[in-house]
């Protein structure tokens, strides 16, 4: 590889309408972070960009939705998501939005510069147009029903019920979103780069000369550029964003996708404005190493779009890699943040308070680096346990508090080592090497498991060599070896700060270690004789079940509120009025209820049915308390044939109303009846 004598590292701008998720983290920010720390613990020239993007209509959409200003929107999710990101310490230079006057400048000169050199198509066409609202109808504006599968409720864009993606002009009875009106065809004028124009180059620059890049991103590029390229519109009609900077343009802004990787470029300029640097450094010098880190879906706009804006515009580096990662799925199913399928990195923060580390653990040992990977609370709480805590933990604590009790807390001279001792120490040695490998090719999951290795090592060292047991009999030889495990705590320090910050600092603390270069890594002479140690506390603590369960609860419930808001009940078969009247439906009245033991959903109900007193067994106790329903009258099918659930025999049926959150809602008269009337 070439010697580059800076790096700038982006990560995707996320999209201010939302809070961001393990997911995110997983596949983009996490794996930046570590690159980027680990470059600097190097002592390379680094700079982490990232930010908000803040353009594009899913704003505009949620603004109108709240009956607030896109502005109102990007504020809150701004700083939910840049407080989220501190928190975890993804460790940006800067994280700005692209709302901010710095990047509206950059991206207007941008596109004006292209402009002005006449590297656009101006192109008009038909496009849908709400009269009453009086404006162009982004994609999501329009609704209307699939051609394909009938759904009613399908966008101009996708229809998400079964999955195609749409042109708005295919959808029957389109109706705009804005006013409910039917949308009239209207021509209007955009800007297009053709894309087509930078294919030959872009086929040499990716096909040929980065063959280096991970296969998923080549991949995919290669089909792109196989397939071959088109113009693409760079302007929208819409009242957010930024504004079209060329005469006659009202009402137009650009393209989100063409602003907001600019915002790369304009987030730098603010960096370097507050730190007294040269922006152009980074990203105009051939002496740069340009590194984008995003998710599969972006590859795109990041491989093949956004290079040919920078190689038209003429003055910028391109990307020297693009290490995207695949997606991450949480229990089994596809992250949504409109099913709320997801975990919450504001809300795992309150669930599991001071335990960042862990996540990021987790996430880098499962990161969707090469196929989709699965999160699990089963798995988390495992790793947390039987790696974390059972090995790192275990190791330095070990090693911190026999230095406490045996010498003072003071790191003690080595004498001479065995054979045992040198084979640790090689091993040591020859982590950084590996290490490196891992991480300098992007494979962050196997880095992790590199660190962990060091770990192993002391762990196993320690374990093995059984001080407790000679500091009697052979105290020289005790303190060669809690020497070495001290030295091997130190390198841990040094190993885990790209990966585990928040730990690595507290080694550090506690081996009053101040300055830990990569390039100490491998050293056994990291600690000298005499140094202090302070006192330690635990690293990690043990994650129980019952943590666990709470957060399985919960997306156990989403599951059920999900379940619920898109059951559509289906239309059943017509029957005649026989199989209705066969069926013997009375208000009767609960006059006991009681939980079925060892099931979650059972009620054991007795019930006055003005003819009897009969046991119902019944599917409601997630949401009725027992004590509370006594008395309560209810409409029973009677004549049901008894079914024996759980060795209780059910005599009957109670009706109940299904509310959109899976909520079971009873069925009642709604005025005191006698038992027994019947219901018909
Ligand atoms: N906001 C899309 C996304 O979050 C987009 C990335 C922009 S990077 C310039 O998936
Ligand atoms: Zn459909």
């Amino acid at each position: 590889m070439k010697n580059f004598k800076r790096h700038t590292i982006t990560a995707a701008l996320p999209y201010a309408n939302g809070p961001v998720h393990i997911g995110h983290l997983a596949g983009v920010y996490v794996p930046a972070d570590i690159f980027s720390r680990y470059l600097r613990l190097k002592g390379e020239d680094v700079l982490f960009v990232c930010g908000s993007d803040e353009h594009g209509v899913p704003i505009t959409l949620k603004a109108r939705q709240e009956n607030t200003t896109p502005q109102n929107i990007v504020d809150r999710y701004h700083s939910i998501i840049k407080n989220s990101f501190e928190k975890f310490g993804i460790s940006t230079d800067i994280y700005s939005r692209t709302s901010s006057p710095t990047h509206h400048t950059t991206s207007s000169n941008f596109f004006k510069k292209l402009y002005d050199d006449g590297l656009f198509v101006e192109k008009t066409s038909d496009q849908f147009y709400d009269e009453d609202a009086k404006q162009f109808l982004a994609d999501r504006y329009i609704t209307g029903t699939c051609p394909h599968c009938s759904n009613d409720r399908a966008y101009g864009d996708q229809c998400e019920n079964c999955g195609t993606s749409l042109n708005a002009t295919d959808l029957i009875n389109p109706v705009s979103t804005i006013s409910g009106s039917k949308p009239i065809m209207k021509e209007t004028k955009h800007w297009y780069l053709p894309l087509e124009n930078y294919e030959d180059f872009l086929k040499k620059w990716i096909l040929d000369d980065h063959k280096d890049w991970k296969p998923n991103v080549y991949g995919q590029c290669k089909s792109w550029l196989d397939q071959g390229l088109q113009a693409r519109a760079v302007s929208r009609d819409l009242d957010w964003g930024v504004p079209v900077p060329v005469k006659n343009a009202d009402g137009k802004v650009l393209y989100v996708w063409f602003d907001a990787p600019i915002g790369y470029i304009s987030n730098t300029i603010e960096w370097a404005e507050k730190n007294n640097k040269n922006w152009e450094d980074y990203w105009k010098s051939e002496q740069t190493r340009l590194i984008h880190f995003i998710g599969k879906d972006n590859i795109v706009f990041h491989c093949i779009i956004f290079p040919a804006m920078l190689k038209a515009h003429g003055d910028f580096i391109l990307p020297d890699n693009v290490p995207a990662n695949e997606f991450l799925n949480l229990e089994g199913d596809k992250i949504s943040t409109s099913r709320n399928w997801a975990v919450w990195l504001h809300e795992y923060l309150e669930d599991f308070p001071g335990q960042q580390d862990v996540l990021r653990y987790v996430l880098c040992a499962g990161a969707p680096e090469t196929k989709d990977n699965d999160f699990t609370w089963k798995d988390f709480q495992a790793r947390n346990n039987n790696e974390l805590v059972a090995i790192l933990g275990n190791f330095i604590n070990r090693a911190l508090v026999l230095t406490q009790k045996y010498y003072d807390g003071k790191v003690p001279e080595r004498g001479s080592l065995n054979d045992f001792d040198k084979d640790t120490l090689n091993q040591l040695k020859d982590c950084k090497a590996k290490i490196e490998t891992q991480l300098d090719q992007f494979r962050f999951r196997e880095a992790l498991k590199e660190a962990m290795n060091v770990a192993r090592l002391g762990n196993k060292y320690l374990a093995d060599s059984e001080p407790w047991k000679i500091i009697k009999t052979n105290p020289e030889r005790v303190k060669t070896i809690l020497n070495i495990s001290l030295q091997i705590s130190a390198n841990l320090a040094i190993i885990f700060e790209p990966f585990l910050p928040f730990t690595s600092e507290k080694i550090r603390k506690f081996l009053n270690l101040e300055i830990a270069g990569w390039n100490l890594l491998g050293n056994d002479n990291i600690l000298n004789p005499g140094d202090n140690i302070g006192t330690p506390e635990l690293l990690f603590s043990k994650i129980e079940d019952s943590q666990i369960e709470v957060q399985i609860e919960k997306l156990m419930k989403t599951k059920a509120i999900n379940a619920a808001n898109t059951k559509q009940v289906p239309v059943k078969e017509a029957i005649n009025f026989e199989t209705f009247s066969g069926m013997d439906l009375r208000v009767g009245t609960i006059i006991e209820a009681e939980k079925v033991p060892k099931t979650k959903k059972l009620l054991k109900l007795k019930i006055d049915t003005g003819i009897d007193q009969r046991t119902v067994v019944s599917g409601i106790a997630e949401f009725h308390n027992p004590e509370k329903i006594i008395g309560k009258q209810v409409t029973l099918l009677l004549n049901l044939e008894p079914r024996n659930i759980k060795g209780i025999e059910s005599q009957g049926m109670i009706l109940m109303a299904e509310n959109s959150d899976g909520e079971l809602i009873f069925v009642s008269p709604t005025q005191l009846v006698i038992n027994g009337a019947a219901v018909k």
